[in-house]
């Protein structure tokens, strides 16, 4: 028999052969996107932005200043429309969000890039600043002449979003005193909040960063959604719940228990954040109901879910003009996403309701729901501080739930659908990187990570830095055996679960299959012939590398730009993307088990007609889909453990394999 050895497709590799020397226009436009954006809360102070500032006048262009949107901005600009610079903005509130979404779309219909940084500078000081930052952020994303541009860190430019009040205080204390200091942040809560034990999940800044990206690559209110967004909304969510049931299980807790719109929310949550200006986030204590808000009551809600089940349950939804839109496709579950979330694309919000963003609201205002009190938004008002509250876990447990509902309908995937004949997994075993590793052994840790705090404070620059323990793993590879009898290329999956739940049975695979956490997805090309491919951990799509802190960015443009330095340009860098430190569980001292899945699906199949027959699948896929066009893979997000699974026993073609591995968390 033949033998190939081949080694995965890298995206690291391939990435390298699009890669490009940032020239000085590229690292300019860089430096000023970073000069923006430091001390967002102090008028602009880099002299180079000043001077962009003063030679912009909107009405001197006078095509530009005819577009809607400009006039639109500038009239709320002129009449003082626009709310305070110091108000707290929240997406979620309709008037700010449609002020942020005036500047954002007049960003992107800016010609070029002098006209977009520009009115930035031009707007930066008269709008609210997180309003500003949002809006901004959110269209340098967007804009097909920013890529490869980096923000920095989203807990370096808001840090107070992201760090609690003791930190803030220590960091202010530091900088009057003129000290540089390393201040130890810790999780909130107490011994006696059980929660406590999984804070570092849901408190994980690098972890708040992503899902506060993610809104932004797929914002709910943008008028053109990308390809599957509601199908993503569903995934990605369902994979943060997968991932944080198996930290629970580690920490010998049982599963996220979802909320009901009228049963009281069990657990409490007290942030003990503040924002900028001093207020402090509301706390909620444990065993609140529900409360009615003056946009939306909790009658509502309840009727709007009613409305959602009976569509799913009669596998159909009525557009506004009374068209029925099948859910029993491939697609229903896009639809649904969107209705759900619910975002531009929903078929109709007004029959159905938008259950997850009015919960977000109904969630951040139920200390106060009357507004008598003054309090601010609460936490899961923001996407970046929502997934501190163990209420966001149970409020997407419910919305999961009803995902699950729709998916449970459908029809199992039959043999000609997740066959692959010809192909055969013959082994299949994960490696360990360091020396003493044992076999089919992961390790996990907790680490040290540091976040700079130069924008939490004002003043001359002194280093300030928190320093947040974070889980994190040692690398490992995984390499599969595999005998095809022509030569094809399959799309990889690589599919953990937890073994046992947790009254210690074993989870049937009906079960597990919807507590999957994928580990990768790539493809492979295969020889006739006997095939090794070997697979790191650190080249998975389903994560993110660690972003590079804010002052080492300026650092690194400023070397390049006297020359005493090379940057490439990634024209394909997300900054959404589950952080890479995360993608393992954490397991236990001792050892904990779990199932390690690899199914391998014929790529010819699989693959997007717009797509060639072999691709690199490229960074962040899993939970942040592609930066334009279309999703290369497909087969429905979590294919193939999607949908039910009545012969389990049938399940395990030759062109899948499951191994047993162990989950080891060690004390450095
Ligand atoms: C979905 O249901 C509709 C209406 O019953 C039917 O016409 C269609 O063929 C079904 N599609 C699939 C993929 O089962
Ligand atoms: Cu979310």
């Amino acid at each position: 028999m033949k033998l190939a050895i081949i080694l995965a497709t890298t995206l690291i590799v391939s990435a390298c052969a699009v890669l490009q020397k940032a020239d000085n226009a590229f690292l300019s436009r860089q430096m000023q996107v970073l000069h923006l954006l430091q001390h967002i809360n102090e008028p602009l102070q880099d002299p180079e932005l000043i001077s962009i500032r003063s030679q912009f006048e909107p009405k001197n262009d006078v095509k530009f200043y005819d577009s809607k949107c400009i006039k639109n901005l500038m009239h709320q600009i002129e009449n003082g429309h626009l709310i305070p610079r110091e108000e707290i903005f929240s997406l979620f509130d309709a008037n700010q969000r449609k002020q942020m979404k005036i500047l954002f779309d007049c960003l992107m219909a800016a010609k070029d890039w002098d006209t977009f940084m520009g009115l930035a500078t031009y707007v930066r000081d008269k709008m609210n600043h997180r309003q500003f930052v949002y809006g901004f952020c959110t269209a340098l994303l967007h804009r097909n002449d920013c890529r490869g541009l980096k923000l920095p860190p989203a807990y370096e430019i808001t840090p107070h979003m992201f760090l609690t009040t003791d930190v803030i205080r220590r960091a202010y204390q530091a900088q009057m005193q003129g000290k540089p200091a390393i201040v130890p942040m810790k999780f909130t809560g107490s011994v006696l909040n059980p929660e406590q034990r999984v804070a570092y999940f849901g408190e994980d800044i690098g972890l708040n960063s992503h899902h506060a990206h993610w809104h932004m690559d797929f914002p709910f209110w943008m008028d053109n959604q990308k390809d599957r967004a509601g199908e993503l909304f569903f995934y990605m969510h369902h994979q943060l719940l997968a991932r944080f049931d198996a930290e629970r299980l580690s920490n010998y807790m049982p599963p996220v228990e979802p909320l009901q719109w009228d049963k009281p929310i069990i657990e409490g949550f007290a942030p003990a954040a503040a924002y900028p200006g001093g207020q402090e986030f509301p706390m909620r204590p444990d065993n609140v109901y529900f409360q009615d808000l003056p946009q939306r009551t909790v009658a509502e809600m309840i009727e709007f879910e009613a409305r959602v089940r009976d569509a799913i349950d009669a596998g159909v939804i009525y557009d506004k003009s009374g068209i029925p839109i099948y859910l029993n496709g491939t697609q229903g579950i896009n639809v649904l996403g969107a209705l759900l979330e619910s975002s531009t694309a929903s078929i109709d919000p007004q029959f159905y309701g938008s259950l997850h963003n009015d919960a977000h609201l109904l969630l951040s205002r139920v200390a106060d729901p009357k507004g008598k009190y003054g309090n601010p938004p609460g936490v899961m008002e923001h996407f970046e501080t929502a997934t501190r509250d163990p209420a966001f876990f149970r409020l997407h447990k419910h919305i999961d739930n009803l995902f699950k509902e729709h998916k449970d309908l459908l029809p199992p995937y039959t043999y000609d659908e997740i066959s692959f004949p010809g192909v055969k997994i013959e082994a299949f075993k994960v490696i360990g990187e360091s020396k003493a590793s044992e076999p089919n052994t992961l390790i996990t840790y907790f680490d040290e990570s540091h976040i700079n705090l130069g924008n939490a404070v004002n003043g001359k620059p002194v280093d300030i830095r928190a320093v947040v323990s974070r889980l994190n793993h040692e690398p490992f590879k995984m390499v599969s055996t595999i005998v095809s009898d022509k030569d094809t290329a399959a799309f990889v999956r690589v599919f953990l679960a937890p073994r046992y739940d947790w009254y210690g049975q074993e989870i049937p695979l009906n079960e597990a299959r919807w507590s999957m956490i994928e580990i990768d997805r790539f493809t492979a090309k295969l020889n006739a012939g006997m095939n090794i491919i070997t697979r790191k951990s650190h080249e998975t799509v389903v994560t993110s590398s660690e972003p590079m802190s804010y002052p080492a960015l300026i650092k690194q443009t400023a070397a390049a730009l006297a020359g005493e330095a090379t940057v490439f340009v990634e024209k394909t860098h997300r900054h959404c993307g589950f952080p890479h430190r995360l993608l393992l569980p954490q397991g236990r001292p001792q050892g904990m088990k779990f199932k390690l899945y690899v199914v391998l699906t014929d790529l010819s199949k699989d693959l997007h007609r717009q797509f060639d027959d072999f691709i690199n699948v490229p960074p962040a896929l899993s939970y942040c889909g592609v930066l334009d066009g279309p999703f290369p893979d497909t087969r429905p997000m979590g294919f193939p453990f999607d949908r039910r699974i009545p012969y389990p026993e049938n399940f395990f073609q030759d062109n899948a394999k499951v191994i047993d591995v162990t989950i080891k968390n060690i004390k450095i």
